[in-house]
């Protein structure tokens, strides 16, 4: 209870940024857009990863109070970056306790007009978990939602749940991203291959783009690349950093 005692007031405190990792497009080399992640800038301990307070987003407040967080984040990021003249393309994670929220959508639309961000430089990540929990029509509604208004909608740590393939790709989505403990073992393991293979082509069968996580080594890029997923993310591109040092990264990396 300590921890959540801390972590409410180190959300109200502004302790919990967001930091960026990009998304490469592996056919073009060009960075098309970051997934932002919460760390905790704890004044005690220093900077503390998601592990440290995951636990508070089974609290429907906490999850709630680290979204808005989040999301109020990288809408001052994203101002700070185009008057350096920099656009992109950011997607944020949120819980099954956002979703809920009948006006979720519609509060986010208002508040990225607010902050000049335009809806199709934010994504919505949500997992599997997430949007098979209960109440699912009120979630799949607020997808559709954010979809209309012009927002990207995300499947992320895709195939690592237990739904069904066909309960999962009839959600109102846009992307999927294909779990680290896929890509990991890529190279090696064949029936690795197998999976990795049939998503992408059931990705491409519904218009879904594909995107494979915690790529590490030159060696899975290119066998993710040979199965025809075109999108990436990990280490190997960059590991997640601040907000301030995202444009001294894009200058690096063009
Ligand atoms: O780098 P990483 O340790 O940041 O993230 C670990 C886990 O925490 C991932 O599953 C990620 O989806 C989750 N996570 C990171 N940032 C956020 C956030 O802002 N909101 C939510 N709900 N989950 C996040
Ligand atoms: O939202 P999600 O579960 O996908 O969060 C991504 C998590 O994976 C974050 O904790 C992030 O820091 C971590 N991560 C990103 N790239 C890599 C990578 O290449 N290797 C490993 N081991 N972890 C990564
Ligand atoms: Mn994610
Ligand atoms: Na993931």
């Amino acid at each position: 209870f300590q921890l959540l005692r801390q972590l409410r007031l180190g959300l109200a405190s502004g302790e919990i940024v967001p930091h960026y990792q990009p998304l490469m497009d592996l056919r073009t080399g060009q960075i098309i857009g970051f997934e932002a992640l919460a760390r905790w800038q704890h004044p005690v301990d220093g900077l503390l990863l998601p592990a440290a307070f995951i636990d508070g987003l089974e609290e429907p407040d906490i999850a709630q109070a680290l979204t808005g967080v989040m999301i109020s984040g990288v809408i001052e990021d994203i101002a700070e970056w185009r008057k350096a003249g920099f656009a992109t393309h950011v997607s944020v994670n949120v819980t099954a306790f956002d979703l809920r929220q009948p006006d979720f959508a519609e509060d986010l639309d208002a508040q990225l007009r607010a902050g000049g961000v335009e809806s199709r430089q934010f994504t919505i990540e949500v997992t599997e978990t997430t949007v098979l929990s209960r109440d699912t029509e009120r979630i799949s509604q607020t997808l559709s939602q954010l979809r209309q208004l012009g927002l990207s909608v995300s499947l992320d740590d895709f195939g690592t749940g237990f739904a069904s393939l066909s309960h999962l790709l009839s959600l109102p989505a846009d992307s999927l991203k294909i779990d680290r403990s896929f890509t990991r073992d890529v190279e090696t393991n064949s029936k690795t291959r197998a999976i990795v293979r049939s998503v992408v082509t059931l990705a491409a069968a519904l218009d879904l783009d594909v995107v494979a996580e915690g790529i590490e080594t030159r060696a899975q890029l290119d066998a993710l690349g040979a199965l025809g997923c075109n999108i990436v993310q990990g280490y190997f591109v960059a590991e997640p950093m601040a907000g301030h040092d995202v444009m001294a990264f894009m200058r690096r990396s063009t």
